[in-house]
């Protein structure tokens, strides 16, 4: 999990959402009631298609439930629990992905991310309806928020992520994985597990998600219902993937393979297996696709002075403000755009309220100048929209009108309005409230911008200090965790097992005759056999197993709540495997092998060198026996020898 407190706050604050979902939202919002039920499924229906939104208001829901009670685990249970007032606060705080680029990971496909989330949740529900062993609510949840560890990591390191991504290829979430931890001292399905802890979701949701990002067997240790939801989402992805990304004819192959996929991991038949897919591809086709703004400012509604500012300055830079104008009168919207820019600001036009709302949130603006009489949404009703979102409420707003007794003023100013102009609007006086506006707004960005300095900061440094803790862990070698990080595991792990009474074993293994491998081809080939070998042992591992390095030719796997007896077959496949596997090098193309010693923890053991102590003495007693096989220590508890 992540330790670091700044780090988990950050990552909470800044996962994106949708533009439609947003718009979607900032229009229910404008209703002061959800209480009748066609409004609750509305806002569940706008929220339960986009991870970011449902983790944050499950996040507040979970956070105001009994702890005694079960963990609430679908938007509509969260929403019900919220009540008006607290989801708008969950909504308000929504984060978008805007035009001008900021906060945007160049390399992240946030379109196809999205549609693989909900594709996943969708399939993952309809799978859990006929498995009948997790509710197909909880199930969507689970398959929409199984992946959002990428889209926190974009967010947090849009730069890094980009360049990670651009080098990664591929989409192999295990290849994904090493190069996050590499660069990141992080993966994104360790980032995903933390937020869903975080969000108050029950334990084997966060092992599930986990999990089923690798390919490894998981270990006999994991209980029936992380096993289960492990193979859901397995079922899940492959259904999801085919049916957003495969083309016609790859699809018809793609689908098999998800119900022979179903079949071998959920016991699920052939025919319901086909019933599924046909069902989750029918309702894909029924949802719209998330949409996300386009990467480059659309020069055509910025107009001429867009490339005279350039849309790269600095925005320390700009004389004038990002502004939207918003009429549906032509002339005086052509009136309005023309005083403004020669005023030096840039300038965006809508002509109505409705299309003002899509623009203000796809852009970065800073000022709206709209009409108040307009057809679809009025001038008011757009700033009341706007005020629902935080990066609405942060807009100057200056209203033009024709109406100006006591009451209309007094109605505009309460709807959120900052300033208003009468209209015909007298020019010299428009543009004197906008620099009264601008200079708040000035003010807001050098704070912002300082703001955003220590976030940067303090984003930097996280990782710094990720990666230097994380390299004090490691053997540099083989990349593997060396002795001080499994003394570390060694010791948390002692204490629960001696708490608990659960079984802890150790297995030691160490390269048979690797002296003559140095001494016949050199050292470089010697270390090249190490880092295979190192490899081999992780990728044989199960999960839950700690692979490390402890010096020399000398490895140590840690086996929590495994009896000796259970680890014996473990340790057995890892022979076979380091037996089998070729080492190629330049003038050199040969195998080795290892023995290995097995040691549970018994109650006479005094402590974690009794242990190890134990296990060395079975790999002495593996070489005597002729090297190449896996010994058990005779020190055994009772259980392990009834077993
Ligand atoms: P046995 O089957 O009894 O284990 O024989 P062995 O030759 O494997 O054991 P021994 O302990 O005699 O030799 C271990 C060798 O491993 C000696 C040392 O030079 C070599 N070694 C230790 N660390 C490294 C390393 O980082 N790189 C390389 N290339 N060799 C190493
Ligand atoms: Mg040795
Ligand atoms: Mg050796």
């Amino acid at each position: 999990m992540i330790k670091d407190a700044f780090e988990e706050r950050i990552l909470m604050g800044r996962l994106p959402s949708s533009q439609p979902v947003a718009r979607r939202l900032v229009e229910l919002a404008r209703r002061d009631d959800i209480r009748d039920s066609s409004s609750i499924s509305e806002f569940v229906a706008a929220i339960q298609v986009d991870p970011a939104l449902t983790g944050r208001v499950l996040e507040r829901a979970n956070l105001l439930r009994e702890a005694s009670t079960a963990p609430l685990e679908t938007v509509a249970a969260a929403i019900v629990r919220l009540g008006h007032r607290e989801l708008m606060i969950a909504v308000r705080d929504l984060s978008l992905i805007t035009t001008d680029g900021s906060q945007r990971c160049a390399g992240f496909d946030y379109e196809g991310f999205w549609a693989i989330s909900l594709a996943r949740a969708i399939a993952a529900e309809r799978i859990a309806h006929s498995t009948g062993r997790c509710p197909p609510e909880s199930a969507y949840t689970l398959g929409l928020l199984s992946d959002i560890g990428r889209l926190a990591l974009a967010s947090v390191y849009p730069e890094e992520y980009s360049a990670l991504l651009a080098s990664e290829g591929g989409r192999d979430p295990v290849a994904l994985a090493r190069l996050e931890r590499e660069r990141l001292a992080i993966d994104h399905g360790t980032v995903t597990a933390c937020l869903l802890e975080h969000w108050g979701l029950r334990k084997s949701f966060l092992r599930a998600s986990r999990l089923f990002q690798d390919e490894r067997p998981v270990g006999e240790t994991e209980d029936a219902e992380t096993l289960h939801l492990v193979n859901l989402l397995k079922c899940a992805r492959l259904l999801a993937e085919e049916c957003v990304e495969g083309g016609a004819t790859s699809r018809v192959a793609g689908l098999r393979r998800a119900t022979s996929m179903m079949q071998s991991h959920l016991g699920i038949s052939d025919d319901d297996g086909r019933q599924i897919c046909a069902d989750v591809a029918r309702r894909l086709q029924s949802v719209a696709r998330p949409e996300v703004a386009p990467a480059a400012p659309r020069s055509e509604s910025l107009g001429e002075d867009a490339s005279e500012s350039g849309s790269d300055a600095s925005p320390r830079a700009r004389r004038g403000l990002r502004i939207l104008a918003v009429d549906d009168d032509p002339t005086s919207l052509f009136l309005l755009k023309r005083v403004l820019r020669e005023e030096g600001h840039e300038v965006l036009c809508a002509s109505d309220g409705a299309e003002a709302l899509r623009l203000a949130l796809e852009n970065d603006l800073q000022a709206v100048v709209a009409d108040w009489m307009m057809p679809r949404m009025d001038g008011l009703e757009l700033c009341q929209a706007l005020r629902c979102i935080q990066s609405g409420r942060e807009l100057f707003f200056l209203l033009l009108t024709g109406r100006d007794t006591e009451d209309q003023i007094v109605a505009a100013y309460d709807a959120g309005v900052d300033e208003y102009v009468t209209k015909p609007f007298n020019s010299r006086i428009l543009l004197a409230r906008l620099r009264a506006g601008q200079r708040i707004i000035e003010l807001k960005k050098e704070v912002d911008g300082e703001r955003l300095v220590v976030a940067q900061q303090i984003r930097e440094l996280s990782l710094l200090n990720r990666r230097l803790k994380s390299a004090s862990l490691t053997d540099p070698l083989t990349g593997l965790p060396n002795r001080r990080s499994i003394w570390e595991r060694l010791t948390e792990e002692w204490q629960s097992s001696a708490t608990v009474d659960a079984p802890l074993t150790a297995m030691m293994i160490d390269i048979d005759g690797f002296k003559k491998v140095n001494d016949l081809h050199g050292h470089e080939i010697g270390d090249l056999v190490l880092k295979q070998v190192a490899e081999v042992l992780r990728a044989h591992a199960r999960h839950g197993e700690d692979v490390a390095r402890l010096g020399g030719e000398e490895f140590l796997v840690l086996c929590p709540n495994t009896t000796a007896a259970q680890a014996a077959v473990g340790a057995e496949r890892l022979r076979a495997a380091v037996e089998a596997h070729v080492v190629k090098a330049p003038g050199f193309t040969g195998s080795v092998t290892v023995s290995l010693g097995v040691a549970e923890r018994t109650e006479d053991m005094q402590g974690i060198d009794a242990l190890l102590k134990a296990a060395d003495d079975a790999v002495y007693a593996a070489k005597s026996a002729g090297r190449n096989q896996v010994k058990l220590s005779d020190r055994r508890r009772g259980k392990a020898l009834s077993a």
